[in-house]
């Protein structure tokens, strides 16, 4: 279990304290402890579950936007939770195959923009408490996070199909699924978000981020007022940048940006550009966080159509690829209607964690390396260490070379330490190597200062 200082009660009372005072959060210096977590994780769980499951359709935007793809209609659609009884739903199992894909913290929609809470929220009927199951699937998953010292963020839907004062619910929401906000009855919307946001930070102990998820026009959710309702409550939870409002971390949403993000740039699922020339090498103060999520297949929920499944080869590449330019992946999984997560998303995470078992050290608390952008493999850095993961073996010989890359003093393989012979000449490398390459997926090479 991760030390969690950070999260000791009395700590984050003071913090919380000293959060609800105007200066506070930045003055505390807090924003680096904010995310230290973060940075040092890496790697999480993103979970799309609720009664969309039992249809096989994608989360919500079956009544957004109609396709032939998930062809259900409104009616249909709003009547799922009367048929979700999720029985074979085991909390601690969800938390044993992050562990297991080496996933140091998870993310669960709490409420998608189809308005469902799998929480027993007291300000809406639509909800878990109200299906077969009964029971506080939020509530569940929490304790079994706690039991395991695993960090559990919530994704939260600004947007919401469901109440009255987000959008005239007597129109179909295909006509009005982004909200109306001109409505005299939309303060009492927001009113609903910061009451569930309460309850949700309130309730569930730790949270450890908040992830919202604005679609379009999000300054109609006054983003400043549920960041200050948020950190009033615990200070040091991280909020992401889609509510309005810049947050802690950028959401490359499906893709990963083409150069190191800096700050000052907006990216998330529709905006793409970094604002850099390719392999830009910012500052640390230059730097943005930022965090890739993705699917395993093409759907956010369980989707028994959907078989484009990504290889676990692919998805080492994408977590390395990620990590070499700084960012935290959250990678996806969408629950069956039982509550079982199937065997193609368990075999590929699984995968992922036996490749994190012998190369964790180049992915935990790693930032972007000295060398971007080059052919066949990646490089991460921590401290006076850079790690080479290499995706195509190029023979005895691999070739280095970076403007400014740090003067080493040894090279060796990351899985059992075997020495490697090197030359180094001013900003060129070149490393002797086996002729096989000793991992199919990507090997790593430590370099160490
Ligand atoms: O519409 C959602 C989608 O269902 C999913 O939740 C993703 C996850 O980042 N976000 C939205 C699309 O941008």
């Amino acid at each position: 279990m991760r030390d969690m200082s950070a999260y000791k009660p009395s700590r984050r009372e003071l913090l919380t304290l000293l959060a609800a005072s105007p200066f506070a959060p930045r003055l505390l210096g807090a924003e680096t402890d904010y995310t230290a977590w973060y940075r040092e994780a890496k790697f999480g769980m993103f979970i799309h579950w609720g009664p969309y499951s039992v249809a096989s359709v994608e989360a919500s935007w079956p009544i957004m936007r109609p396709s032939k793809e998930f062809p259900i209609t409104e009616e249909q659609y709003r009547a799922l939770p009367q048929q979700f009884n999720p029985t074979k739903f085991d909390a601690d199992a969800f938390v044993a195959l992050a562990k297991a894909a080496g996933q140091k913290y998870m993310v669960f929609t709490t409420k998608h923009h189809d308005g469902f809470c799998m929480f027993d929220s007291a300000y809406t009927d639509y909800k878990i408490t109200n299906t077969p199951y009964k029971k506080d699937i939020v509530g569940r998953l929490a304790e079994a996070c706690q039991r395991a010292g695993m960090p559990l963020g919530f994704y939260y839907s600004p947007p919401d199909m469901n109440h009255a004062a987000f959008r005239d619910t007597s129109k179909p929401a295909s006509e009005n699924w982004n909200g109306e906000p001109t409505r005299s009855v939309w303060p009492l919307y927001l009113d609903y978000m910061e009451l569930q946001l309460r309850e949700l930070l309130t309730r569930y102990g730790d949270v450890v981020l908040i992830w919202f998820d604005g679609l379009y026009n999000q300054r109609k959710f006054d983003g400043e007022r549920m960041h200050r309702a948020i950190r009033a409550l615990q200070a040091q939870t991280l909020i992401n940048n889609r509510i309005g409002i810049p947050g802690d971390f950028e959401t490359p949403e499906q893709f990963l940006p083409a150069a190191i993000p800096v700050k000052g740039k907006k990216l998330d699922w529709e905006n793409r550009d970094t604002g850099t020339k390719a392999n830009y090498i910012p500052t640390a103060d230059e730097f943005r966080l930022w965090e890739t999520c993705m699917t395993i297949n093409n759907t956010w929920a369980y989707n028994k159509n959907d078989q484009a499944f990504k290889s676990s080869r692919q998805l080492i590449h994408t977590l390395v690829e990620v990590a070499s330019r700084g960012g935290n992946f959250l990678l996806n999984v969408g629950p069956q209607p039982d509550g079982i997560i199937q065997a193609e998303f368990q075999e590929r995470l699984r995968a992922i964690g036996k490749w994190m078992e012998r190369n964790n050290a180049s992915i935990y608390g790693t930032t972007y390396g000295p060398v971007q952008g080059a052919k066949g493999f990646r490089t991460t850095a921590k401290g006076r260490d850079v790690f080479v993961h290499v995706f195509d073996w190029p023979g005895t010989e691999l070739n280095v070379s970076a403007e400014n890359l740090p003067k080493f003093g040894s090279a060796s393989m990351l899985e059992g330490g075997q020495p490697l012979e090197f030359k180094q000449q001013d900003g060129r490398m070149t490393i002797k190597l086996p002729s096989e390459a000793p991992d199919p997926d990507a090997t790593v090479i430590r370099l160490q200062g």
